[in-house]
């Protein structure tokens, strides 16, 4: 992998992505976009061991602060509607990412960062974070997801509010209105909060991790029926080996070995 807008660093199986443009505070450009496209589409497959994996920005300063704003300018609706769909799929990949993704939120997250943020499994921000839907300001409407994704995790109302006003709120009010799950100090307590918890999930049986992935994210996708994929795949996970390794680790009183089949 020779990617020149992320950092990848992978240690204990979680592969750490870091944004890496912080003379333009990690700004999302056309490589950071593609990168992202080809690291959740394929590229993981080459990391042997892979478990989890946290996006976070490169600095102290920001996580990311938007779409690049220099590029986008002029651009006709018909090619503005063909980016935008390529980053709501990009997006979505990571949403659907069979392992558990962590957004460590060091800084700004605005525009299509905060949209990125959201498409993470979950978000942990450092206290100096601040998160905002600014698009309006650029006559814009957000790209990459936050008119859907905002209002399924804050509700419609503050949704609303954010989107139309584009204030920026900090990590605090972040977190009390459900946006994110965690406030950490700094960005290396958020880090490690990151790990320690995805160390906890890496001990629980990949296959029901992923099939959990799945059947929530089916709860907020209209084509899908939640109930069904939730019966189907607990039916998959019941007859699973994993699952007979850990009805039986459970009855020997020891910790269960998972293989993922
Ligand atoms: N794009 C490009 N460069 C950016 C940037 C951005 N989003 N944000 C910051 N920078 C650059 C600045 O231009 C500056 O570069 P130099 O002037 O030093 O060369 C450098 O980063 C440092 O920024 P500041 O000097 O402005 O730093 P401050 O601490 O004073 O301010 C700030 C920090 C985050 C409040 C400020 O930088 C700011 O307001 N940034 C812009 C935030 C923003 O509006 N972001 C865009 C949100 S809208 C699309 C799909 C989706 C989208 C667009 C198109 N298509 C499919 C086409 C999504 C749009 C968005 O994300």
């Amino acid at each position: 992998m020779n990617y020149e807008a992320l950092l990848i660093d992978t240690q204990d199986g979680i592969a750490t992505i870091t944004i890496n443009r912080p003379q333009a505070l990690n700004a999302i450009n056309k490589s950071v976009m593609t990168e992202l496209n080809s690291f959740f589409g394929n590229d993981y497959k080459s990391i042997d061991g892979l478990k989890s994996v946290i996006i976070t920005g490169a600095g102290e300063k920001a996580f990311v602060a938007g779409a690049d704003i220099k590029e986008f300018a002029s651009l006709d609706a018909a090619a503005g509607s063909a980016l935008s769909k390529y980053g709501q799929d990009t997006y979505m990949l990571i949403e659907n990412f069979h392992l558990p993704v962590i957004a460590v939120v060091n800084g700004f997250a605005l525009g299509g960062g905060c949209e990125l943020a959201m498409a993470c499994h979950m978000r942990i921000a450092s206290s100096n974070a601040k998160f905002g839907q600014p698009e309006v300001n650029l006559g814009l409407i957000p790209g990459y997801g936050a008119s859907q994704r905002l209002p399924q995790l804050i509700g419609k109302s503050k949704a609303m509010e954010l989107l139309l006003t584009a204030d920026m709120i900090k990590a605090e009010e972040a977190k009390a209105i459900g946006l994110i799950n965690y406030v950490a100090e700094d960005k290396a307590e958020a880090l490690d909060l990151a790990k320690t918890i995805l160390k906890k999930i890496a001990t629980k049986g990949p296959l029901a991790v992923a099939k959990t992935i799945q059947a929530v994210n089916a709860y907020y996708d209209e084509s899908k029926d939640g109930y069904q994929i939730e019966h189907q795949e607990f039916g998959n996970c019941i007859a699973s080996e994993d699952c007979k390794e850990g009805a039986l680790a459970f009855v020997e009183k020891r910790r269960a070995v998972f293989t993922g089949k």
